[in-house]
């Protein structure tokens, strides 16, 4: 079986579920100790949106830009060596200019916004986009359709995510979320077949955000049960180290929302899939509150390529130890 729009033949052996900033980090891991073309990843969605006519997908960018070795490292999302040339003319014009698209950038947006309009699925113009950034690694959107993650805030607001986390910065508090479009999206085909495969040596749930990155791509009907249904070890890996993330609002989003910033709480929204989960040795104690999984502690902060690699390998022998 090969997935629709690569240039390989044979089924991937590791399909990674995948935010953008943290997830991005562990996915380049994957990519540099695996054969590229044996990775999957499913990249969430749920963080897009349509800004000045374009539509911009911030997770599915970050992943491409982190694989082709092109974006901004410092930031953690955008592309390297950007220019802001059309940010500042927009701003003096009065235009809308609280999200932060660099030249480079938006000529991806330009690309993947016309493409859409001449009828062309996300799945389609993602593959064409990432093979033009020279990747070689199966990357698929969660959906085709649009399924939006909405914020809903303590003062009785529902806000699409870049307006929470980009325009407000986060600052409201939550109540809840909403993957909006969710139900009538479908799973990618391609996805179903990977999983289905009966190739698969793990699947890895990133260290994203599980509100607004993992949970979003568990929320299109039939990706959840396709992977229970499976007996291919998932691992979760915590994006939390000692009860706080190494980037984003993950920690205040989990007390916002009545519950401790602990690894128990992630092992808790992936309930009745995970085979594993990996903690961060600041984290052993907890392996005590998550007796009903295996737990591996091991260094899972990633500052450097050598630290993305080796918790890519680190995972990867985990998960073939709990398939044994
Ligand atoms: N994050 C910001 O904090 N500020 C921005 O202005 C911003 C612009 C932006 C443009 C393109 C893109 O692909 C990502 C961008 N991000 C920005 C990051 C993005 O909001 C988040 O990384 C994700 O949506 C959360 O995973």
């Amino acid at each position: 079986m090969t997935p629709a729009g690569s240039g390989k033949t044979s089924s991937p052996k590791v399909l990674a579920l995948s935010g953008g900033i943290g997830g991005a980090k562990l996915d380049l891991g994957l990519y540099h100790v695996l054969d590229p073309w044996d990775l999957a990843i499913v990249a969430n969605t749920g963080d897009d949106f349509e800004h000045l006519g374009l539509t911009i997908c911030p997770d599915l960018d970050t992943i491409m830009y982190t694989l082709s070795a092109t974006s901004d490292e410092a930031k953690g999302w955008g592309r390297k060596d950007e220019t802001w040339a059309c940010l500042e003319q927009l701003k003096a014009l009065g235009g809308s200019s609280w999200f932060g698209l660099g030249d480079k950038d938006l000529a991806v947006h330009l690309y993947r916004s016309a493409l859409l309009r001449e009828g062309k699925s996300l799945g389609e113009i993602t593959a064409s986009l990432f093979a033009r950034f020279g990747v070689k690694a199966h990357v698929l959107p969660m959906a085709d359709q649009a399924v939006g993650t909405i914020i809903h805030t303590r003062d009785g607001r529902d806000l699409p995510f870049q307006h929470y986390f980009v325009k407000e910065r986060c600052a409201p508090e939550i109540t809840g979320f909403t993957y909006q479009g969710a139900q009538t999206a479908k799973p990618p085909a391609a996805l179903l077949d990977i999983i289905r495969s009966g190739d698969l040596r793990a699947v890895i749930v990133a260290p994203s955000n599980p509100f607004v990155s993992i949970n979003p791509i568990l929320s299109v009907p039939g990706i959840r049960a396709a992977l229970a249904a499976s007996n291919i070890p998932v691992v979760a890996v915590s994006p939390l180290i000692g009860g706080a993330a190494v980037k984003g609002p993950l920690a205040r989003m989990l007390v916002e929302m009545g519950l401790p910033a602990t690894n128990r709480s992630i092992a808790d929204q992936y309930k009745g899939l995970l085979s594993g989960m990996v903690i961060d040795t600041t984290d052993k104690g907890d392996a005590d509150t998550l007796q009903d999984l295996p737990v591996l502690a091991v260094n899972t902060l990633m500052n450097s390529l050598e630290d993305r690699m080796r918790l890519a390998q680190d995972v990867l022998e985990f998960a073939d130890r709990l398939r044994e």
